[in-house]
């Protein structure tokens, strides 16, 4: 990437979003890392995990990792996900995450979806641990992917994700919002998500 170009996404989000205590920043197209290197990176470490509806267990049907500074643990629907070191190119997106967004993450949990018969259902992020007062920064690659946000009472807002973009999910929004990534019959391309998190 040019010095020009990396300097311009410096100098501020190509889109912000403040409205009813949704409080995104998005950077378009600001990662240049192939899908097939970040995948490369994680697909060995990618495991289902384990979530409970009603009380049954259930396997997801996409899969996860997670990784993170030395000793950082993060619950998920129950499971504990004991922190990896990061490799090389989580590392370069970290930093330039962090350079975006201002502030430093000691977590990040990756989401692997093959197509769009994958999906995640509407949630808010809440497991023990997380810093309410961090932003949750979520990056994208491959498959482009409807993302969409809901609040009882209002509108919801949907945005499309697509390869390189960065969305930060800054402070009230996952309190007050619910997230979804809804599966989508017509995508037949994999994806992978990752979310830079603050474990306290
Ligand atoms: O894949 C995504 O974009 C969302 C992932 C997510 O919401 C989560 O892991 O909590
Ligand atoms: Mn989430």
């Amino acid at each position: 990437m040019s010095r020009e170009k990396r300097k311009e996404q410096m100098d501020g989000p190509t889109q912000t979003v403040q409205k009813n205590g949704l409080c995104l920043r998005v950077w378009n197209d600001v990662l240049n890392v192939p899908f097939s290197v970040i995948h490369g990176e994680v697909k060995d470490d990618l495991q289902k995990s384990v979530v409970k509806i009603f009380g049954k267990e259930y396997k997801t049907s996409r899969t996860m990792c997670s990784f993170g500074d030395e000793g950082v643990s993060y619950k998920f629907n129950g499971n504990v996900h004991e922190a990896r070191p990061y490799g090389q190119c989580i590392t370069s997106i970290k930093n330039v995450v962090e350079e975006l967004v201002g502030c430093k993450f000691n977590f990040c949990l990756v989401n692997h979806y093959t197509n769009g018969s994958e999906g995640i259902g509407p949630h808010r992020d809440n497991e023990p641990g997380l810093d309410p007062n961090s932003p949750i920064v979520s990056v994208s690659f491959g498959a482009a992917r409807d993302f969409v946000f809901k609040r009882k009472g209002y509108q919801n807002y949907a945005m499309l994700l697509q390869h390189g973009m960065v969305v930060s999910m800054d402070p009230p929004t996952n309190e007050l919002w619910k997230h979804t990534l809804p599966m989508r019959a017509n995508c037949n391309d994999a994806r992978i998500n990752l979310t830079f998190r603050k474990m306290n």
